[in-house]
């Protein structure tokens, strides 16, 4: 008797089910049901998110880490829950090794600065040509303070990192590489474990941007084997306001403090002041308490989930709609990488991406348009713009359907 092997594909996941943990995806936008295709720009929150927090406001409000009554001692343990929720999810080592911050644009910065410090005139940091502002600004911001010098790792046409490029940007001077997990105007993702096997080998740390990844991934940071990983709660079907920087525990060991204020001390006297150890050290001031509980949710939603189901699924809308769009005379899709999320960029002749979006958007379909904070990327395409349709697991066939229709009727009215 042969064993029966089930492979999950994406008709193993219940889209209708997984969207009735979204109350906002029941609405109608201009006449229309919406259809939410701005994912990459923040996803939706489940109702157990909006409720966890609905519920830290109304019974448990409290000040972390100081408080020595009921609702400071709650508020505290829901807080550091909610990063050994985190660390579980990506699989940290220590909770030591998760930081909470704004962002991902927070996390980066804290890098640039903190990291930063221990870089001299001359010392190289290595980027992408993929880059999303936030990992590009900080280290110019860096490079006016200190005078270090950038390297790029170039692009091909199809969007894919030049791989054959990377082992020449190393040099004795190489002091970091700096790279997206998954490129947010493009949709590609990187093979950063492959990247971060080659910086290591030239003894070099790697900040990976997993803004973009972790919505449609299980990231594993001590299998990546990456030295920073930065991330959004907001995209993670989170909320706004808080983010994660993981750091490999010796790195950040060493790393000089990023602000100054309360929660990161152990001592202070006009003299001297000594500081509390990790991560706290890295958190001044009252951090997002309600968004580090309703992150914690979200992360606890996501586990619930059958994960492959979800990927083969979204895989599934990617080719679908990829197929459809590349149908649409005129269109061109920016950003063919063999490897990629559900993330459809996309330019139509004679239409701008502006005037598109708002046509999409009468129709109820939420799409983005602009440079996606990644003009590099536009500058590469020589666009001034794109169109954006994001997706995620609670999207549907139906919804990709209806941008196509309406992208025909776009290009009727305007082009
Ligand atoms: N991209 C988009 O629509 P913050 O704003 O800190 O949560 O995330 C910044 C960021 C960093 N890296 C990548 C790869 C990103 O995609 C983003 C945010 C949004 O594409 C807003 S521009």
């Amino acid at each position: 008797m042969s064993a029966i092997v089930k492979s999950t594909s994406a008709d193993d996941w219940d889209v209708s089910r997984v969207r009735q943990d979204f109350p906002i995806l029941d609405q109608q936008v201009h006449g229309h049901p919406l259809a939410y295709l701005d994912n990459a720009a923040t996803t939706q929150k489940p109702r157990t998110v909006i409720e966890a927090m609905d519920q830290y406001y109304r019974r448990d409000n409290a000040n972390v880490h100081r408080g020595v009554h009921a609702l400071a001692e709650r508020a505290t343990a829901d807080f550091e829950a909610a990063r050994e929720s985190v660390r579980r999810f990506i699989n940290a080592r220590s909770i030591r090794e998760v930081v909470f911050v704004r962002g991902t644009t927070e996390a980066i910065n804290l890098v640039a600065s903190s990291f930063g410090q221990g870089l001299h005139e001359g010392d190289e940091v290595i980027l992408t040509a993929m880059e999303h502002h936030a990992n590009i600004v900080p280290w110019q911001l860096l490079r006016e303070r200190t005078g270090i010098v950038l390297r790029v790792l170039p692009i091909t046409p199809a969007g894919e990192l030049d791989r054959d490029a990377l082992p020449a940007l190393f040099t004795t001077r190489t002091r970091l590489l700096a790279m997206t997990h998954v490129s947010n105007a493009l949709g590609t993702i990187n093979p950063v474990k492959e990247v971060v096997a080659v910086a290591h080998e030239h003894g070099v740390p790697v900040l990976l941007d997993g803004a973009q990844a972790l919505p449609h991934m299980r990231v594993d940071v001590q299998a990546l084997d990456c030295d920073f990983y930065a991330f959004s709660g907001h995209k993670l079907f989170g909320p706004t306001g808080v983010g994660v920087l993981y750091g490999r525990e010796r790195l950040l060991e060493a790393m000089p403090v990023y602000q100054g204020g309360g929660e990161m001390i152990r001592t202070v006297s006009f003299e001297r002041t000594t500081f509390a150890g990790l991560p706290h050290r890295f958190e001044a001031g009252t951090p997002d308490i309600a968004g580090a509980i309703g992150l914690g949710r979200a992360i606890e939603y996501l586990e619930g989930l059958d994960w492959a189901a979800a990927q083969a699924y979204e895989h599934r809308l990617l080719e679908y709609a990829t197929d459809r769009l590349k149908a649409i005379p005129g269109l061109r899709i920016i950003g063919e990488a063999a490897d990629k999320v559900a993330l459809v960029s996309f330019v139509m002749d004679d239409v701008h991406p502006h005037d598109m979006g708002t046509i999409l958007d009468h129709r109820g379909l939420a799409v983005r348009a602009g440079h996606h904070c990644a003009m590099p990327v536009m500058t590469f395409y020589q666009v001034p713009a794109t169109s954006r349709a994001s997706m995620a697991f609670y999207n549907t066939v139906g919804e990709i359907d209806r941008l196509d229709a309406a992208l025909r009727h776009a290009r009727e009215l305007l082009a």
